[in-house]
Protein backbone atom coordinates (compact mmCIF):
# COMPACT_ATOMS: atom_id res chain seq x y z
CA UNK A 1 0.00 0.00 0.00
CA UNK A 2 1.53 3.60 -0.77
CA UNK A 3 1.63 6.21 1.38
CA UNK A 4 -1.26 8.69 0.91
CA UNK A 5 -0.05 11.87 -1.17
CA UNK A 6 -1.63 15.12 -0.05
CA UNK A 7 -1.83 18.59 -1.81
CA UNK A 8 1.23 20.16 0.31
CA UNK A 9 3.86 18.43 2.40
CA UNK A 10 6.07 21.37 4.60
CA UNK A 11 9.99 21.46 3.41
CA UNK A 12 11.63 20.34 6.67
CA UNK A 13 15.16 20.88 6.78
CA UNK A 14 17.28 18.37 8.31
CA UNK A 15 17.16 18.67 11.70
CA UNK A 16 20.41 18.87 12.77
CA UNK A 17 20.34 22.26 10.95
CA UNK A 18 18.13 23.58 13.34
CA UNK A 19 19.47 22.40 16.37
CA UNK A 20 22.35 25.27 16.36
CA UNK A 21 19.45 28.08 15.93
CA UNK A 22 17.48 26.36 18.71
CA UNK A 23 20.61 26.47 20.92
CA UNK A 24 20.85 30.00 20.51
CA UNK A 25 17.15 30.72 21.77
CA UNK A 26 17.76 28.68 25.05
CA UNK A 27 21.29 30.25 25.50
CA UNK A 28 20.01 34.16 25.19
CA UNK A 29 15.63 33.04 26.34
CA UNK A 30 15.09 35.43 24.22
CA UNK A 31 12.00 33.60 22.91
CA UNK A 32 9.67 36.46 21.71
CA UNK A 33 8.93 40.20 21.35
CA UNK A 34 11.14 41.15 18.56
CA UNK A 35 14.34 39.51 19.67
CA UNK A 36 17.35 38.60 17.36
CA UNK A 37 16.03 36.61 15.03
CA UNK A 38 13.03 38.75 14.52
CA UNK A 39 15.26 41.15 13.95
CA UNK A 40 17.30 39.16 11.73
CA UNK A 41 14.97 37.22 9.88
CA UNK A 42 13.17 41.00 8.94
CA UNK A 43 16.18 41.84 7.41
CA UNK A 44 17.20 38.61 5.36
CA UNK A 45 13.81 38.40 4.11
CA UNK A 46 13.42 42.32 3.07
CA UNK A 47 16.77 41.25 0.74
CA UNK A 48 15.80 38.30 -0.93
CA UNK A 49 12.49 39.98 -2.39
CA UNK A 50 13.49 43.10 -2.76
CA UNK A 51 12.20 45.36 -0.75
CA UNK A 52 12.58 48.10 1.41
CA UNK A 53 10.29 47.61 4.33
CA UNK A 54 8.31 44.43 6.14
CA UNK A 55 6.39 43.36 9.67
CA UNK A 56 6.36 40.39 10.82
CA UNK A 57 3.63 38.52 11.84
CA UNK A 58 1.48 35.56 13.53
CA UNK A 59 0.21 34.09 10.55
CA UNK A 60 -1.29 35.75 7.11
CA UNK A 61 -4.99 36.59 8.36
CA UNK A 62 -4.00 38.37 11.38
CA UNK A 63 -1.02 40.23 8.71
CA UNK A 64 -4.42 40.67 6.92
CA UNK A 65 -6.85 42.00 9.84
CA UNK A 66 -3.57 44.53 10.70
CA UNK A 67 -3.45 46.12 7.31
CA UNK A 68 -6.61 47.19 7.57
CA UNK A 69 -6.51 48.66 10.81
CA UNK A 70 -3.41 50.20 10.04
CA UNK A 71 -4.82 51.94 6.99
CA UNK A 72 -8.43 52.72 9.23
CA UNK A 73 -10.13 51.48 6.56
CA UNK A 74 -14.27 51.41 7.10
CA UNK A 75 -17.44 50.89 5.17
CA UNK A 76 -17.32 48.48 1.95
CA UNK A 77 -14.21 46.57 0.60
CA UNK A 78 -13.99 45.07 -3.07
CA UNK A 79 -12.75 41.75 -2.78
CA UNK A 80 -12.66 38.12 -4.76
CA UNK A 81 -15.29 35.60 -4.14
CA UNK A 82 -12.69 33.02 -5.28
CA UNK A 83 -10.00 32.85 -2.46
CA UNK A 84 -9.02 32.02 0.72
CA UNK A 85 -11.86 32.55 3.61
CA UNK A 86 -9.14 34.51 5.56
CA UNK A 87 -9.14 37.04 2.94
CA UNK A 88 -13.16 37.97 3.33
CA UNK A 89 -13.00 37.23 7.43
CA UNK A 90 -10.16 39.75 7.88
CA UNK A 91 -12.69 42.42 6.94
CA UNK A 92 -15.77 40.85 8.74
CA UNK A 93 -12.88 40.82 11.53
CA UNK A 94 -13.12 44.97 11.04
CA UNK A 95 -16.64 45.25 10.68
CA UNK A 96 -16.22 46.08 6.97
CA UNK A 97 -18.93 44.77 4.36
CA UNK A 98 -17.02 42.76 1.93
CA UNK A 99 -18.24 43.90 -1.39
CA UNK A 100 -17.31 40.82 -4.07
CA UNK A 101 -16.74 41.39 -7.85
CA UNK A 102 -16.29 38.59 -10.24
CA UNK A 103 -13.09 37.24 -11.66
CA UNK A 104 -10.82 36.97 -14.99
CA UNK A 105 -11.37 33.41 -16.01
CA UNK A 106 -7.70 32.98 -17.68
CA UNK A 107 -5.69 34.26 -14.37
CA UNK A 108 -8.35 33.89 -11.74
CA UNK A 109 -7.53 37.16 -10.00
CA UNK A 110 -10.03 39.55 -9.51
CA UNK A 111 -11.35 41.36 -13.06
CA UNK A 112 -10.81 44.86 -12.93
CA UNK A 113 -13.04 45.76 -15.58
CA UNK A 114 -16.04 44.78 -13.33
CA UNK A 115 -14.39 46.89 -10.42
CA UNK A 116 -15.75 50.36 -10.93
CA UNK A 117 -19.42 49.49 -11.33
CA UNK A 118 -18.84 47.72 -7.98
CA UNK A 119 -17.83 51.27 -6.32
CA UNK A 120 -20.18 52.81 -3.79
CA UNK A 121 -19.81 55.98 -1.64
CA UNK A 122 -18.86 53.78 1.21
CA UNK A 123 -16.31 52.04 -0.60
CA UNK A 124 -12.63 52.60 0.54
CA UNK A 125 -9.94 49.93 -0.30
CA UNK A 126 -9.89 47.20 -2.68
CA UNK A 127 -8.11 43.72 -1.37
CA UNK A 128 -7.26 41.72 -4.73
CA UNK A 129 -5.24 38.32 -4.18
CA UNK A 130 -2.99 37.26 -6.39
CA UNK A 131 -4.31 33.93 -6.38
CA UNK A 132 -1.95 30.98 -6.77
CA UNK A 133 0.69 32.94 -6.98
CA UNK A 134 -0.02 34.32 -10.33
CA UNK A 135 0.03 38.42 -10.45
CA UNK A 136 -2.99 40.73 -10.73
CA UNK A 137 -3.29 43.07 -13.12
CA UNK A 138 -1.75 45.65 -10.95
CA UNK A 139 -1.82 48.41 -13.59
CA UNK A 140 -5.75 48.22 -14.15
CA UNK A 141 -6.51 47.98 -9.81
CA UNK A 142 -3.51 50.92 -9.46
CA UNK A 143 -5.85 53.26 -11.80
CA UNK A 144 -8.92 52.96 -10.57
CA UNK A 145 -7.91 52.95 -6.75
CA UNK A 146 -6.13 56.49 -7.93
CA UNK A 147 -8.97 57.57 -9.81
CA UNK A 148 -11.47 56.66 -6.77
CA UNK A 149 -8.97 57.86 -3.87
CA UNK A 150 -9.29 54.29 -3.06
CA UNK A 151 -6.13 51.98 -0.80
CA UNK A 152 -5.46 48.98 -1.99
CA UNK A 153 -4.45 45.87 0.23
CA UNK A 154 -2.79 42.77 -1.54
CA UNK A 155 -3.57 39.35 -0.14
CA UNK A 156 -0.13 38.01 -1.47
CA UNK A 157 -0.37 35.05 0.78
CA UNK A 158 0.61 33.01 -2.48
CA UNK A 159 3.10 35.19 -3.66
CA UNK A 160 6.30 35.07 -1.95
CA UNK A 161 8.75 35.69 -4.35
CA UNK A 162 7.23 36.40 -7.16
CA UNK A 163 8.33 39.20 -9.74
CA UNK A 164 6.63 40.99 -12.70
CA UNK A 165 8.61 43.29 -15.05
CA UNK A 166 9.51 45.72 -12.47
CA UNK A 167 10.98 43.92 -9.79
CA UNK A 168 8.85 41.63 -6.76
CA UNK A 169 5.26 41.93 -6.96
CA UNK A 170 4.99 42.79 -3.63
CA UNK A 171 5.67 46.57 -4.23
CA UNK A 172 1.97 46.98 -5.61
CA UNK A 173 -0.45 48.48 -3.46
CA UNK A 174 -0.79 50.27 0.17
CA UNK A 175 0.67 47.15 1.36
CA UNK A 176 0.94 43.45 0.65
CA UNK A 177 0.56 40.45 2.94
CA UNK A 178 2.18 37.17 2.67
CA UNK A 179 1.32 33.80 4.61
CA UNK A 180 4.14 31.85 6.22
CA UNK A 181 2.03 28.56 6.45
CA UNK A 182 3.28 25.28 6.81
CA UNK A 183 1.47 24.71 3.37
CA UNK A 184 3.55 27.54 1.92
CA UNK A 185 5.94 27.39 -0.35
CA UNK A 186 7.98 29.28 1.76
CA UNK A 187 7.14 28.44 5.44
CA UNK A 188 7.71 28.87 9.06
CA UNK A 189 5.40 26.71 10.06
CA UNK A 190 2.97 29.39 11.17
CA UNK A 191 3.81 33.01 9.96
CA UNK A 192 3.12 35.91 7.74
CA UNK A 193 4.58 39.19 7.00
CA UNK A 194 2.61 42.97 5.62
CA UNK A 195 4.93 44.54 2.93
CA UNK A 196 4.84 47.97 4.16
CA UNK A 197 5.80 51.38 1.66
CA UNK A 198 8.08 53.31 4.00
CA UNK A 199 9.55 53.12 7.86
CA UNK A 200 6.76 55.19 9.17
CA UNK A 201 4.11 52.40 8.22
CA UNK A 202 6.07 49.73 9.50
CA UNK A 203 6.38 51.30 12.64
CA UNK A 204 2.87 51.28 13.07
CA UNK A 205 1.76 48.43 12.17
CA UNK A 206 5.00 47.02 14.92
CA UNK A 207 2.91 49.03 17.37
CA UNK A 208 -0.39 47.77 16.11
CA UNK A 209 1.24 43.91 16.48
CA UNK A 210 2.11 44.50 19.94
CA UNK A 211 -0.97 45.51 21.08
CA UNK A 212 -0.20 49.09 20.64
CA UNK A 213 2.71 49.50 23.00
CA UNK A 214 5.03 52.07 21.53
CA UNK A 215 7.21 51.80 25.03
CA UNK A 216 6.82 50.41 28.41
CA UNK A 217 3.80 52.65 29.78
CA UNK A 218 2.19 54.58 26.14
CA UNK A 219 -0.44 52.31 24.11
CA UNK A 220 -1.55 54.37 21.35
CA UNK A 221 -4.20 52.21 19.44
CA UNK A 222 -5.94 49.09 20.29
CA UNK A 223 -3.75 46.88 19.04
CA UNK A 224 -3.53 42.96 18.96
CA UNK A 225 -0.55 40.06 19.56
CA UNK A 226 0.22 39.31 16.20
CA UNK A 227 4.55 39.13 16.87
CA UNK A 228 6.47 36.00 15.48
CA UNK A 229 8.43 34.07 17.84
CA UNK A 230 11.83 33.41 17.91
CA UNK A 231 11.58 29.88 16.97
CA UNK A 232 9.20 30.99 14.16
CA UNK A 233 12.24 33.85 12.93
CA UNK A 234 14.50 31.33 13.96
CA UNK A 235 12.97 28.55 11.20
CA UNK A 236 12.67 31.73 8.89
CA UNK A 237 16.66 32.37 8.77
CA UNK A 238 16.93 28.52 8.33
CA UNK A 239 14.51 28.19 5.41
CA UNK A 240 16.05 31.42 3.51
CA UNK A 241 18.64 28.84 3.33
CA UNK A 242 16.55 26.72 1.23
CA UNK A 243 14.34 28.82 -0.94
CA UNK A 244 16.18 28.15 -3.76
CA UNK A 245 16.60 24.93 -4.48
CA UNK A 246 12.82 24.43 -3.16
CA UNK A 247 12.09 26.59 -6.00
CA UNK A 248 14.26 24.51 -8.41
CA UNK A 249 12.12 21.40 -7.62
CA UNK A 250 8.94 23.24 -7.68
CA UNK A 251 9.44 24.33 -11.13
CA UNK A 252 10.55 20.78 -12.60
CA UNK A 253 7.20 19.12 -10.66
CA UNK A 254 5.17 22.23 -12.71
CA UNK A 255 6.92 21.70 -16.11
CA UNK A 256 6.18 17.89 -15.81
CA UNK A 257 3.13 18.44 -14.91
CA UNK A 258 2.57 20.44 -17.72
CA UNK A 259 4.68 18.81 -20.53
CA UNK A 260 2.47 15.47 -19.64
CA UNK A 261 -0.89 16.71 -19.64
CA UNK A 262 -0.89 19.01 -22.29
CA UNK A 263 -2.44 16.56 -24.84
CA UNK A 264 -5.29 15.42 -22.62
CA UNK A 265 -8.51 17.01 -23.88
CA UNK A 266 -10.70 18.68 -21.09
CA UNK A 267 -7.46 19.28 -18.04
CA UNK A 268 -6.24 22.63 -18.75
CA UNK A 269 -3.40 23.34 -16.83
CA UNK A 270 -3.59 27.05 -15.59
CA UNK A 271 -1.29 29.95 -16.86
CA UNK A 272 1.28 30.10 -19.59
CA UNK A 273 4.23 29.94 -17.19
CA UNK A 274 6.26 32.35 -20.34
CA UNK A 275 3.40 35.05 -19.33
CA UNK A 276 3.58 34.54 -15.60
CA UNK A 277 5.93 32.01 -14.11
CA UNK A 278 4.30 32.20 -10.77
CA UNK A 279 6.31 30.53 -7.93
CA UNK A 280 4.96 27.13 -8.38
CA UNK A 281 3.25 27.06 -4.91
CA UNK A 282 -0.05 25.57 -6.21
CA UNK A 283 -0.50 23.37 -9.52
CA UNK A 284 -4.21 23.95 -10.23
CA UNK A 285 -5.87 21.99 -13.27
CA UNK A 286 -9.08 23.16 -14.68
CA UNK A 287 -11.48 20.32 -15.62
CA UNK A 288 -13.50 20.95 -18.54
CA UNK A 289 -16.47 19.02 -19.61
CA UNK A 290 -14.97 17.21 -22.38
CA UNK A 291 -12.73 15.07 -19.86
CA UNK A 292 -15.39 12.54 -19.32
CA UNK A 293 -15.03 12.53 -16.07
CA UNK A 294 -16.48 15.55 -13.50
CA UNK A 295 -14.02 17.64 -11.16
CA UNK A 296 -15.85 16.17 -8.49
CA UNK A 297 -15.01 12.45 -10.22
CA UNK A 298 -11.52 13.22 -10.37
CA UNK A 299 -11.16 14.07 -6.98
CA UNK A 300 -12.46 11.33 -5.76
CA UNK A 301 -10.86 9.01 -8.06
CA UNK A 302 -7.78 10.64 -6.66
CA UNK A 303 -8.71 10.22 -3.76
CA UNK A 304 -9.95 6.36 -3.56
CA UNK A 305 -5.99 6.15 -4.85
CA UNK A 306 -4.25 7.45 -1.43
CA UNK A 307 -3.77 11.15 -3.57
CA UNK A 308 -5.36 13.64 -1.84
CA UNK A 309 -5.77 17.03 -4.06
CA UNK A 310 -7.88 19.82 -3.56
CA UNK A 311 -10.71 21.98 -4.88
CA UNK A 312 -9.29 25.02 -3.52
CA UNK A 313 -11.17 27.54 -3.58
CA UNK A 314 -14.37 25.23 -3.12
CA UNK A 315 -16.76 26.56 -2.02
CA UNK A 316 -16.62 30.18 -3.41
CA UNK A 317 -16.30 32.35 0.01
CA UNK A 318 -19.67 34.13 -1.65
CA UNK A 319 -21.67 30.89 -0.28
CA UNK A 320 -20.24 30.42 3.20
CA UNK A 321 -23.32 31.69 5.19
CA UNK A 322 -22.08 34.11 6.85
CA UNK A 323 -21.53 35.84 3.28
CA UNK A 324 -23.85 34.29 1.18
CA UNK A 325 -27.10 36.69 1.90
CA UNK A 326 -24.89 39.98 0.60
CA UNK A 327 -26.06 40.90 -2.80
CA UNK A 328 -22.93 40.92 -4.28
CA UNK A 329 -22.54 37.25 -3.03
CA UNK A 330 -25.64 36.09 -5.06
CA UNK A 331 -23.85 33.43 -8.24
CA UNK A 332 -25.49 35.67 -11.10
CA UNK A 333 -23.02 38.72 -10.14
CA UNK A 334 -20.33 35.87 -9.95
CA UNK A 335 -20.56 33.71 -12.57
CA UNK A 336 -16.58 33.11 -13.43
CA UNK A 337 -16.06 32.42 -9.81
CA UNK A 338 -18.82 30.00 -9.96
CA UNK A 339 -17.29 28.39 -12.88
CA UNK A 340 -13.83 28.02 -11.57
CA UNK A 341 -15.03 26.99 -8.11
CA UNK A 342 -17.10 24.34 -10.05
CA UNK A 343 -13.68 22.96 -12.54
CA UNK A 344 -10.35 23.63 -10.24
CA UNK A 345 -8.42 20.75 -8.75
CA UNK A 346 -5.12 21.96 -7.22
CA UNK A 347 -3.11 18.58 -7.75
CA UNK A 348 -0.09 17.62 -5.11
CA UNK A 349 3.24 19.86 -5.77
CA UNK A 350 6.02 19.66 -3.32
CA UNK A 351 9.96 19.18 -3.27
CA UNK A 352 9.91 16.26 -1.75
CA UNK A 353 7.19 14.57 -4.52
CA UNK A 354 9.30 11.75 -5.72
CA UNK A 355 9.06 10.97 -9.61
CA UNK A 356 7.65 8.07 -8.88
CA UNK A 357 4.22 9.29 -7.37
CA UNK A 358 4.22 12.57 -9.81
CA UNK A 359 4.21 10.14 -12.67
CA UNK A 360 1.12 7.75 -10.41
CA UNK A 361 -0.71 10.76 -9.98
CA UNK A 362 -0.26 12.03 -14.10
CA UNK A 363 -1.21 8.35 -15.21
CA UNK A 364 -4.25 8.50 -13.15
CA UNK A 365 -5.16 12.00 -14.93
CA UNK A 366 -4.51 10.54 -17.90
CA UNK A 367 -6.47 7.66 -17.56
CA UNK A 368 -9.90 8.70 -17.00
N1 LIG B 1 -5.14 34.45 2.10
C1 LIG B 1 -5.03 33.42 1.25
C2 LIG B 1 -5.25 33.65 -0.20
C3 LIG B 1 -4.68 32.15 1.74
O1 LIG B 1 -4.59 31.10 0.89
C4 LIG B 1 -4.46 31.98 3.12
C5 LIG B 1 -4.14 30.67 3.65
C6 LIG B 1 -4.56 33.10 3.96
C7 LIG B 1 -4.90 34.33 3.41
C8 LIG B 1 -4.32 33.02 5.44
O2 LIG B 1 -2.95 32.78 5.74
P1 LIG B 1 -2.60 32.03 7.15
O3 LIG B 1 -3.35 32.73 8.23
O4 LIG B 1 -2.99 30.58 7.02
O5 LIG B 1 -1.11 32.25 7.27
C9 LIG B 1 -4.51 25.62 4.05
C10 LIG B 1 -3.76 26.55 4.98
O6 LIG B 1 -4.10 26.33 6.35
C11 LIG B 1 -3.91 27.99 4.68
O7 LIG B 1 -2.77 28.64 5.23
C12 LIG B 1 -3.94 28.28 3.19
N2 LIG B 1 -4.20 29.65 2.89
C13 LIG B 1 -5.00 27.42 2.52
C14 LIG B 1 -5.06 27.65 1.04
O8 LIG B 1 -4.67 26.06 2.73
P2 LIG B 1 -6.19 23.74 4.49
O9 LIG B 1 -7.44 23.70 5.30
O10 LIG B 1 -6.25 23.27 3.10
O11 LIG B 1 -5.00 22.98 5.25
P3 LIG B 1 -4.81 21.43 5.53
O12 LIG B 1 -4.47 21.32 6.99
O13 LIG B 1 -5.95 20.66 5.03
O14 LIG B 1 -3.48 21.11 4.74
C15 LIG B 1 -3.47 20.66 3.38
C16 LIG B 1 -2.57 19.42 3.30
O15 LIG B 1 -1.24 19.76 3.61
C17 LIG B 1 -2.96 18.34 4.27
O16 LIG B 1 -3.85 17.47 3.62
C18 LIG B 1 -1.65 17.65 4.60
C19 LIG B 1 -0.60 18.70 4.33
N3 LIG B 1 -0.04 19.24 5.57
C20 LIG B 1 -0.68 20.27 6.20
C21 LIG B 1 -0.19 20.78 7.38
C22 LIG B 1 -0.88 21.90 8.11
C23 LIG B 1 1.10 18.69 6.10
O17 LIG B 1 1.66 17.74 5.53
N4 LIG B 1 1.62 19.20 7.25
C24 LIG B 1 1.02 20.22 7.92
O18 LIG B 1 1.53 20.69 8.96
O19 LIG B 1 -5.73 25.25 4.57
Amino acid sequence: MNEPIYVAQPHLPPLAEFLPYLEEIWSTKVLTNGGPFHQQFEHALCEYLGVKHLALCTNGTIGLVTALQALRIKGEVITTPYSFVATAHSLLWNSINPVFVDIDPKSLNLDPSKIEAAITPQTTAILPVHCYGHPCDTDAIQRIADDYNLKVIYDAAHAFGVQDAGGSVLRHGDLSVLSFHATKTFHTFEGGAIICPDARTKQHIDHLKNFGFVNETTVVAPGINGKMSEINAAFGMLQLRHIDATLVQRRRIDATYRSRLSDVAGIRCLHDPGESPGNHSYFPVLVEADYGLSRDGLYQKLKDHGIYARRYFYPLIANFPMYRGMPSAHPNNLPEATMAAQKTLCLPIYPALSDADLERIIALVRAR
